[in-house]
């Protein structure tokens, strides 16, 4: 038991990544009595669990940064143009080493339940060392994609291999040489981990269920002429940021695809695919609403998958024909189409071909065994709700979270669930996290919840909560805004589609980072009018 556990604090930030730690420093620096829990053994969040080989950030990493701290911001030297993990993961190390984070975290402690009391105005937090923690305000900044799923496919539990986790890399890292490797799923995960299996070991099969869209990632170091230039224009990059779409400088051309000449499409569509994956999933501002822009770009990215892949019954099975493009997100990779050149590399279309069984060797499809040493999982996540609704969670009136949201997850702008007093959900439903270079969003989100404590704090405000028909409104609100685009019309997780018996409904805000800044912005100088405040 750790003393502070008898004492209240102020405020509990739950998870270390990026919001946590950002969200901890700025609630100490404001004289909160603020305490951190995290279930894993350090910081980094999404980067401290993610540790497979070839995992790598889509968003420049100038951008996938704090922007708070301009000495941060000029004293951190970025190598590559795209961060991979262990220097993602050796930043936010420094972060929390240089504002000397750590002291305000309990690690290991994973939250399994949390109880609102409402005569005390306050929550106590329950973990699964069965250690009990209790604050006024509760933050849940426990990440989007932080719940991993294991497939349901009869005999899995038999398999007598190594199983690995791409969600739980084991920190020693592991040596695939001589081993016959299978890798189920093929979003981002499967996509960028296998071309580094393949390199390594003697034979992968990659298990495909549905196909994605991969634009290769243009990394490569910084230069030092580039590294200056950063440097002298890094406010003016965050202030082109801060209300920008997806929070980075860069946006869609501004004319509409069928406005364009053949040639103009086809140079824009050139030049952002060259950008990488997050400028091609917006080159054309109609493109992920407009059918027919989009077929524009499908097709310009079918011909680059068939261009890169020698055997073109491959290609067919490696081309989407699911979904329109950028409706699922749109995977980031080193070599992934190209690998299957290679001799000791095998894609099994589990559309055609599905897989009848797992055994204590290797797996049955329909059609063959394939004998294997290792199975790796890159088979995502519960997002946005799942880690949430994991929590033994009870707000007001005893009210349980997985019963209040039995028909999806309602919330206003993210933050606030109603019936749920004094407790926010960052990075949630309803707001563009996902959608968005994560760590601005991630800054917004711990600015304006610890602005909303400090108001209640300052007015000798016991207990806050969002309005019920504010929450309702802001719901449907999204769900609109989802309807006018083609998002709608795939079966991602975006939609809740990867998880069997979960709600389907579209759980992002799609209208854009800025405007959703701008609600946040309206809400907050307006006097929070969307929540109870309560003296
Ligand atoms: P994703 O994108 O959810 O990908 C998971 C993959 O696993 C996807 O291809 C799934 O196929 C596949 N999957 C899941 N269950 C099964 C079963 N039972 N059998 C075969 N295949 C299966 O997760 P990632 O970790 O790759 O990426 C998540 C996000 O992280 C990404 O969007 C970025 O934002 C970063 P399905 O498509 O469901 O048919």
């Amino acid at each position: 038991m750790h003393p502070e556990q008898g004492s209240p604090f102020d405020v509990i930030i739950i998870g270390a990544g990026f919001a946590g730690l950002y969200g901890v420093h700025q609630a100490a620096r404001a004289g909160l009595n603020v305490l951190g829990l995290e279930a894993g053994a350090g910081v980094g969040g999404t980067w401290y669990w993610n540790k497979y080989p070839g995992a790598r950030c889509d968003v420049e990493s100038v951008d996938y940064s704090y922007s708070f701290d301009e000495e941060l911001q000029q004293s951190w030297t970025w190598t590559e143009r795209f961060a991979a993990q262990p220097e993602i993961l050796a930043y936010i190390r420094h972060v929390a080493e240089r504002f000397d984070l750590e002291r305000h975290y309990r690690f290991g402690q994973r939250v399994t339940a949390a109880r609102f009391d409402e005569a005390a105005a306050q929550w106590t937090l329950r973990t699964e060392r069965g250690d009990e923690f209790r604050s006024q305000f509760v933050v849940f900044a426990t990440g989007c994609l932080s719940t991993p799923i294991k497939p349901n496919i009869p005999g899995i539990e038999t398999f007598a291999g190594e199983e690995l986790f791409t969600a739980q890399w084991p920190e020693q890292g592991v040596s695939f040489e001589g081993k016959r490797v299978g890798v189920i799923g093929t979003g981002s995960s499967g996509i960028q981990v296998s071309p580094v299996i393949a390199r390594e070991a003697e034979a992968l099969t990659v298990f495909q269920r549905s196909a994605n869209f991969s634009v290769p990632v243009p990394n490569r170091p910084w230069t030092d002429d580039e590294q200056s230039e950063i440097r002298a224009t890094y406010r003016q990059r965050r202030e082109n940021s801060y209300y920008a779409p997806a929070a980075t400088p860069h946006r869609s051309l501004e004319i509409k695809a069928l406005d364009l000449t053949a040639e103009q499409r086809e140079q824009a569509m050139e030049d952002r695919w060259n950008g990488g994956g997050v400028l091609f999933n917006k080159v054309f501002p109609d493109q992920n609403s407009d059918l027919a822009a989009n077929e524009l770009v499908r097709e310009f990215a079918v011909a680059k998958i068939r261009a890169k892949v020698d055997d073109q019954s491959v290609a067919d099975d490696l081309i989407p024909y699911d979904h329109p493009i950028g409706t699922k997100r749109i995977c980031t990779d080193s070599g992934y189409y190209e690998m299957f050149n290679r001799p000791n590399v095998e894609l099994v279309n589990l559309r055609r071909e599905p897989i009848a069984e797992v055994t204590p060797t290797g797996i049955r499809t329909a059609e063959k065994f394939i004998e294997l040493d290792t199975l790796v999982y890159a088979t995502g996540f519960d997002a946005m709700t799942g880690t949430l609704l994991r929590i033994d969670l009870h707000g007001a009136n005893d009210a349980r979270l997985g019963d209040v949201w039995a028909d999806g997850p309602v919330t206003y702008l993210g933050f606030g669930i109603p019936g749920f007093p004094n407790m926010f959900s960052i990075n949630s439903v309803g707001t563009p996290s996902v959608m968005a270079n994560m760590v601005l969003h991630s800054e917004q989100q711990l600015d304006w919840v610890l602005a909303l404590v400090e108001h209640c704090r300052a007015n000798g405000i016991r207990t806050v909560e969002t309005r019920e028909e504010a929450a309702v409104k802001w719901t449907d609100h999204l769900l609109e805004v989802a309807e006018g685009t083609l998002f709608v019309k795939a079966d991602s997780w975006y939609m809740g589609a990867n998880i069997e018996g979960k709600k389907r409904v579209f759980m992002p805000y799609i209208g854009g980072f800025g405007n959703y800044r701008r609600y946040c912005d309206e809400e907050r100088e307006n006097g929070y009018p969307n929540f109870e405040l309560t003296a």
